[in-house]
């Protein structure tokens, strides 16, 4: 290949001097290499094609059985000085940890092919969009990134252009537990990955990029690196409003970008627009309002689950063309998990499928997908100056106590309510499942500096100009006394989208509560919904005692980031928490009165 900016070529030949690679290969990103590294895996077993009658294109993948999610213990942030990594990172001292994992590197590639893959996170001439090159042995990875961002001779010429980019370098290594690190080095703008080959550890421009360094570039920057969908709604009138939402991992995101709106909004004429599942960079613009792109190119989602009832836009766009990883497969090869019609016979590890060993597909398996195939793409997804946001969302799994929805008060009580944010634990990340953790904002395993220095950078975009988006918390997980869930969640969502968007358009006005603006009677569209009286009541319940209780808990949490916590924060749990009391108090004057 011509001319390659001069640091990117003197890294590649530092980094092939270090793994002592039998070949290297500069990705160019077209579809016939993207065929040829696909015959390569076919050939050598990496890729094992599925039913091309029923899905042409689609090729499944089988990882190491111990290399199947995220390692969030393995996964570091380097920084410097120990303080600026929080309580909320693992933390190593970058001379140590580059040389912990160059020990690894050292020969790894030998007899291997060294990819050297460029890629722009964002539409290519977007300036909210960063580039990166990722060098990895593992061809799997190169096919991933093609489909997951603009990789290629693009990306490469804008790095040539501008001369920067975030050097990404990864092996899987002998895939051993043992010999397991994703390292991020902030200050360097460079991660290392050895010993994975699963996406979120080794698909350098997700997790690592867009979320962690890029956390840390946003905050120098002035700018935003979340882990958000974002997904625009249009109503009957052509007016389309786009809201970023926040869930941790496996709880939904993919599912709320591609809603399918009930029979009766569909009839009205509702629209909704996919610009992103999974991660979401936004920065104000000269109008004061903020700007969002999604930096990926396309979804490496969680594939139990997804079905023609939950989410079909998604089952249309992995019906081609989709690299499937730790899915099961059926009688007639087609891919298989809970959710799909059809039987297993073969299990994600490729034995008979016998209920014995467990889940026939993995609960953590996915599907990588272009987002272009997806029936709700939107074309503003590759607008360069991004979307508009109207509201900002934060939401988990909360079996109790959190409403169906709430909106904050101003800015501040919704950086509170996301810092709050908690969730039960899912199969995205090794270790224990529906475990309730505070996970802020859904960045735990992804925000690169301390928790508390993150809260004051949100804090700092409340500034005069700012016309900042509402602030709502939602969660479609609270469970009866059944224990059943009590709302239909999926596409009946879009009734509490549609609420929000009224809140933003000042149309409707709420019930002002201590812990937040909850939709007054009548204001929630529930007509043809199954749902009654005393389930909407219980979804919109706001337990004074049990509220007093979660809000010393979030104390607690936040005390827990010291002289990193903004004092606004501290101030604001305070206000909600005398809020409570006093709302307490007039409750129990009110009763002894009567
Ligand atoms: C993901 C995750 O894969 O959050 O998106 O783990
Ligand atoms: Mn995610």
């Amino acid at each position: 290949m011509a001319s390659k900016v001069e640091a990117l070529e003197h890294w590649v030949n530092e980094v092939a001097a270090l793994t002592r690679p039998a070949r290297i290969h500069w990705c160019d990103g077209s579809e016939a290499e993207y065929r040829t590294l696909v015959q390569r895996m076919l050939a050598d077993g990496t890729l094992i094609e599925l039913n091309q009658q029923t899905h042409p294109g689609c090729y499944l993948h089988r990882s190491h059985p111990s290399d199947v999610a995220r390692v969030e213990q393995l996964t570091l942030v380097c920084h410097p000085n120990e303080e600026d990594a929080g309580p909320n990172n693992h933390w190593m001292a970058p001379a140590e940890a580059h040389a912990k994992i160059d020990a690894l590197f050292d020969g790894c590639m030998e007899g291997r092919t060294m990819y050297v893959v460029p890629y722009c996170m964002g539409p290519i001439d977007s300036p909210l969009a960063r580039c990166g090159v990722e060098i990895t042995d593992s061809p799997y990875v190169v096919a991933n990134m093609k489909i997951m961002t603009r990789m290629g001779a693009a990306a490469q010429a804008r790095i040539e252009r501008e001369g920067s980019f975030v050097k990404g370098l990864h092996s899987v290594g002998e895939l051993d537990p043992a010999r397991r690190w994703i390292m991020h080095f902030p200050a360097e703008l460079s991660i290392k990955s050895y010993g994975s080959g699963y996406g979120g550890n080794a698909l350098l421009g997700k997790k690592c990029h867009a979320l962690r360094i890029a956390s840390h570039q946003a905050r120098s920057e002035g700018w935003l690196a979340e882990h958000m969908l974002i997904v625009g709604i249009e109503n009957p009138q052509g007016e389309t409003h786009y809201v970023a939402a926040a869930f941790p991992s496996a709880c939904g995101k993919t599912n709320l970008s591609m809603l399918i709106p009930p029979e009766d909004y569909l009839r009205d004429g509702w629209k909704v627009w996919t610009v992103g599942d999974d991660i979401c960079w936004m920065r104000p613009g000269e109008d004061g309002r903020l700007y969002a792109i999604n930096p990926e190119a396309g979804f490496f989602g969680v594939a139990p689950g997804t079905s023609a009832s939950t989410n079909h836009n998604a089952l249309t766009s992995i019906s081609h063309d989709t690299i499937f990883t730790n899915v099961a497969v059926t009688a007639d090869n087609q891919p298989w998990w809970d959710g799909l019609p059809g039987t297993p016979v073969t299990d994600w590890q490729g034995r008979p499928y016998d209920p014995a060993n467990g889940p026939a597909a993995h609960p953590n398996s996915r599907f990588t997908v272009s987002a272009k195939q997806c029936p709700t793409w939107s074309e503003m997804a590759e607008a360069a100056q991004g979307v508009p946001i109207s509201a900002i969302v934060f939401g988990g799994r909360r079996p109790s106590l959190l409403p169906l929805v709430m909106e904050a008060r101003d800015w501040t009580h919704g950086v509170l309510m996301g810092a709050a944010m908690g969730s039960e634990t899912t199969a995205a990340a090794t270790g224990a499942v529906g475990v309730l953790r505070r996970d802020s904002m859904a960045m735990k395993p992804f925000c690169s500096y301390h928790y508390g220095d993150y809260f004051g950078h949100w804090l700092s975009f409340d500034k005069s100009g700012a016309k900042l988006p509402k602030i709502f918390h939602v969660n479609w997980f609270r469970k009866g006394k059944d224990g059943k869930f009590l709302w239909p969640g999926f596409g009946d969502n879009l009734r509490v989208l549609e609420w929000m968007i009224n809140r933003v358009e000042d149309r409707v006005s709420g019930i002002e509560t201590p812990i937040g603006i909850l939709p007054g009677e009548g204001e929630l569209k529930l007509d043809g919904l199954r749902l009654d009286r005393a389930g909407l009541d219980e979804l919109l319940d706001v337990d004074n005692a049990g509220w007093q209780a979660e809000l010393s808990a979030i104390g607690e949490y936040l005390d827990s980031f010291g002289q990193h916590l903004p004092e606004r924060m501290r101030q604001e749990q305070q206000r909600v928490a005398r809020a409570l009391e006093d709302d307490a108090g007039l409750a129990h004057r009110e009763a002894v009165a009567s």
